[in-house]
């Protein structure tokens, strides 16, 4: 859950009465003041058949991998809709969905995008992310030429909404957008899996402004990232890494 700012920006965790003074205070709340509360419909699946779908899940999710080596396979349009509707689902601060996806097919967008990233990435390989940096990456084998930029049938590029303008042209505030679109895309990520595709998380770094304007997107939203999304290549490789353990990430009181 989030917790609530008040006016003096203090963490507020108990909910606001019905009938507090914001309105008094002429301050309209962004969502309609008269919002109905209704029944949740909970559905509860037995405990054999819940721990069964966990370990599923898991397992179906452990199959991910970051891919940098795509196909040009297409891949039925409708699919990404699924997905991006399922990234829609996130939590996000007083349900604001900060988000805003992009969707790039066009093969001369994905080559201006690709362009505007190799020429930035360059630099960051070369000058800006320093010799700590590149070493760390170095076993990955990554480097400032893309390929899966043109290669990918899809771009889905998740910029976020810092903030948004109500009908009345007030500024809408969007608490905790940083956190909403990082859980939203972990959203996105877990479709793509769990309908048989890959992607990558990639966050081009200093190319937000370029890739903003290019895709028409208002100065509010920020790139958040890039994630190309279809069938990895034949010869698709990935490093041979591990996961920690449960016994490693987990603390238990
Ligand atoms: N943004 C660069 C560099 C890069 C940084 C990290 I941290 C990675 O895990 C992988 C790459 C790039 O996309 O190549």
């Amino acid at each position: 859950d989030f917790g609530k700012l008040n006016r003096t920006n203090q963490v507020n965790d108990v909910d606001m009465d019905k009938d507090s003074s914001s309105e008094e205070d002429g301050i309209i709340p962004a969502l309609p003041s008269d919002l109905k509360h209704i029944p949740f419909n909970f559905e509860k699946i037995p405990e054999e058949i819940a721990i069964a779908k966990s370990e599923e899940f898991f397992e179906m999710m452990n199959k991910r991998r970051t891919v940098r080596q795509f196909s040009k396979q297409p891949v039925p349009l409708e699919i990404i809709h699924n997905i991006i509707k399922t990234a829609g689902t996130a939590p996000s601060g007083a349900h604001t969905e900060p988000w805003t996806y992009v969707l790039v097919s066009s093969p001369q967008t994905k080559q201006t995008i690709r362009e505007i990233i190799e020429e930035e990435e360059e630099i960051n390989y070369t000058r800006r992310m320093g010799k700590v940096w590149t070493t760390d990456l170095k076993p990955l084998r990554t480097n400032w030429v893309k390929e899966y930029l043109t290669d990918a049938p899809y771009l889905i590029l998740v910029f976020r909404q810092t903030y948004s303008l109500r009908d009345n042209g007030n500024k809408k505030l969007h608490y905790y957008n940083e956190q909403s679109v990082s859980i939203a895309t972990g959203f996105l990520l877990a479709a793509i899996q769990y309908a048989g595709l890959v992607s990558l998380t990639s966050t081009p770094l200093n190319c937000g402004p370029a890739l903003r304007t290019l895709l028409e997107r208002p100065t509010n939203e920020k790139l958040a990232l890039l994630l190309p999304v279809g069938y990895p290549a034949d010869d698709c490789l990935v490093p041979d890494l591990y996961r920690k353990s449960l016994k490693e990430i987990l603390v238990e009181f």
